[in-house]
């Protein structure tokens, strides 16, 4: 039985963007929204460095393991895939998922390294397709004064920039419900504009469309 079109199903909620564009902050605040009003919630994000792949990942981000780009970019997919079950019952139960990060910084950040667009893509075609994606753009000066980078992989200026170019990529918002936010702004403002689109999903009950198809 398909999970969409059920009016009783939770949605699925992404939030991408680059490292410190506030994907926590925001998702936060939409999960204490929910829960706040007595709608199931739960929040969730990836990688999920509690899963056996997710501590293989952890290894890579902190440096203390080293992967071919390929490799890696298929372990991040799998922490996606291992999770996908339990994002799909949730749904079908009737809990909301919120998510920090998804499949689309998984292509951008692969792509951003050189390897291959479609080629990041395919690993993820058939996760679950999320109800709303809220893309948080910041650009490079307000990202690097809200504080400096850790000491993780991918968290440099030449990095981050690689992955802004990437994200631009028509081919990540093909078919999917993307919905691009002004970062830059006041938390508040940000999360009312959030708010009121989630609002808006929730009415039109969307026919969903399968990821990237
Ligand atoms: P991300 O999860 O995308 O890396 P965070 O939500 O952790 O980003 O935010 C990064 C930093 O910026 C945190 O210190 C956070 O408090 C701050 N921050 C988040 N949103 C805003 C905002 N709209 N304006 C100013 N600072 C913000
Ligand atoms: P975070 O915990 O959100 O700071 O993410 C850790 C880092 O991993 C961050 O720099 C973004 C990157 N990342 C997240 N998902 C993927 C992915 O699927 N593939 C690759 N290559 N990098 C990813
Ligand atoms: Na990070
Ligand atoms: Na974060």
């Amino acid at each position: 039985k398909p999970i969409w079109g059920s009016a009783q199903r939770g949605l699925f909620f992404v939030f991408e963007g680059l490292d410190r564009s506030g994907k926590s902050t925001q998702s936060k605040k939409l999960e204490e929204y929910f829960s706040k009003a007595g709608r199931p919630v739960k929040w969730t994000c990836f990688p999920n460095r509690k899963t056996p792949i997710g501590a293989a990942i952890d290894l890579y981000l902190r440096r203390q393991l080293e992967l071919p780009d390929e490799a890696v970019h298929r372990l991040f997919s799998a922490n996606r895939w291992e999770m996908a079950q339990s994002i799909v019952e949730d749904l079908r139960a009737g809990t909301t998922i919120i998510c920090d990060r998804y499949a689309f910084s998984g292509v951008a950040y692969s792509a951003a390294k050189g390897l291959d667009f479609s080629w990041c893509q395919a690993p993820d075609r058939g996760l679950p397709c999320p109800d709303g994606i809220f893309f948080l753009h910041i650009d490079e000066k307000v990202g690097a004064a809200r504080s400096n980078f850790g000491d993780e992989r991918y968290e440099n200026a030449e990095m981050q920039a690689r992955v802004r170019g990437q994200f631009k990529d028509p081919r990540l918002r093909a078919n999917v419900n993307w919905q691009d936010v002004n970062g830059a702004r006041d938390m508040e403002v940000i999360h009312a504009e959030i708010r009121s689109a989630v609002e808006a999903i929730r009415q039109e009950d969307q026919v969903q469309l399968p990821w990237q198809q």
